[in-house]
């Protein structure tokens, strides 16, 4: 099945810092960018004809963007700062077909495949020229206690308009929705001309513990983030073109966004601590954890793609040129996800990592083996594995022996390489 898309980015950006004073400093700066999107595929039989069926025709999104922020110490212990951004976005698209060529008003034309006629028509009718008026803001204050604490507050508010697929793409047909997948989960997506931008809102925290000269660290980010309008997905039914229910679920389905309320958590540690010092050279423990849960608050689901518990530590050794580490990763499986997209379960892991490097003057080697006992494992954001079975359908009752199986991880994998200064 052909399929062709053709875009076209051209863009600038101009950046300023300037010292106000010697405790104040301002950063400006603004951007262009414009996309150009054709993406069309050419008939090629199977109800796939006589003519070119138009994913996304002449679609448009254009970006100016302006920012400042403000960054203040006062004093040895206090350090401010204020960011805002103004962004526009505009994007259209023009008038679209399906293979059948439905939009020639004179003509009689078939419904088309999938409903094709209909749903080229809703595009076509609705007022596709959409500008969205974006403002971002940062506000952030450091306290530094001592040498050896900091606590740090933040706000961040941060917007994303939609991007061509999730707004112009516009086919309920199962074969055309599964084309439209950006999302590497095997199912079928449709955009939505309606979609607002997402709007997240988040608060959070850092608190960092240290050595006065950071020979040991200990470092935690607690963080909410509500996220107003979030773009995710429902099950979609094309032949009544209403959101599908009941749900279909351990299979793939076809899904259509819609702007709804989710919320996010999490928390980030990371950590030092020196073990100590022999004749072989210095040993030390390094480590990082991250815990992340995210929610759609109106339907209760899980977010699609979270990352699980997971955690990494690693022994170190240094010794003259030498800098070497034994590394543990640990991650929690992941028996949630998200329910609309039937998003499949992974089973938790542990590997090894064995890695070495050398540094001289100018050159540094590095060297390794990564998962050092060739374990088995699915990597828990890798999606869905697609590689076999139909792939214009998704396989008929009573077999969805497509559906269920996540992209594994990399076996045991050797690298070395080198760097060279000059
Ligand atoms: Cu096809």
């Amino acid at each position: 099945m052909p399929m062709y898309s053709e875009g076209k980015t051209t863009g600038a950006s101009v950046k300023a810092s300037i010292d106000l004073s010697p405790q104040d400093l301002l950063r400006i700066g603004g951007e262009l960018q414009q996309y150009r999107l054709d993406d069309w595929w050419t008939a090629s039989g199977g109800g796939m004809g006589p003519n070119s069926f138009w994913n996304v025709k002449d679609g448009k999104r254009d970006r100016t963007a302006l920012f400042g922020e403000w960054e203040k110490r006062s004093g040895a212990h206090w350090l401010t700062l204020l960011g805002l951004r103004y962004e526009r976005v505009s994007t259209d698209a023009d008038p679209v077909h399906g293979y059948n060529l439905a939009t020639f008003p004179t003509s009689p034309v078939p419904a088309g495949s999938g409903n094709q006629t209909r749903d080229a028509a809703n595009l076509n009718n609705a007022d596709r020229d959409r500008t969205d008026n974006n403002w971002d803001l940062t506000a952030l204050v450091r306290y530094t206690a001592d040498a050896t604490q900091d606590i740090e507050f933040g706000f961040a508010r941060k917007v994303r308009s939609p991007n061509l697929y999730e707004r112009y793409t516009w086919s309920t047909w199962q074969m055309a929705a599964l084309m439209n997948n950006f999302v590497g989960d095997g199912n079928g997506y449709v955009g939505n001309i309606d979609l607002d931008p997402e709007k997240a809102h988040t608060l959070s925290a850092t608190f960092d513990w240290h050595g006065a000269e950071r020979d040991w660290e200990f470092k935690a980010t607690p963080y909410y983030t509500r996220v107003t309008d979030y773009i995710d997905a429902v099950q979609w039914n094309g032949t009544t073109n209403v959101a599908r229910n009941p749900q279909l679920t351990d299979r793939f389905a076809v899904l259509k966004y819609v702007n709804q309320s989710a919320r996010l958590y999490g928390l980030d540690l990371s950590g030092k601590m020196p073990l100590g010092k022999t004749g072989i050279g210095e040993f030390g423990l390094k480590g990082v954890l991250n815990y992340t849960n995210g929610r759609n608050r109106d339907t209760g689901d899980d977010l699609y793609n979270i990352m699980p518990l997971n955690a990494r530590l690693a022994l170190t050794h240094r010794q003259g040129g030498w800098d070497n580490a034994v590394e543990l990763v640990t991650v929690k499986s992941k028996n949630d996800g998200s329910d609309a997209r039937n998003e499949i379960e992974t089973p938790g892991y542990s590997l090894i990592n064995l890695r070495g490097s050398h540094s001289w003057q100018q050159v540094r080697v590095d060297f390794g083996i990564e998962n050092l006992f060739d374990k088995h494992y699915y990597l828990p954001l890798g999606g869905a594995y697609t590689g076999q079975g139909t792939t214009m359908t998704n396989p008929a009752l009573p077999n969805y022996p497509q559906w269920g199986t996540a992209v594994p991880g990399m076996g045991r994998s050797f690298y070395a390489g080198v760097n060279y200064k000059f």
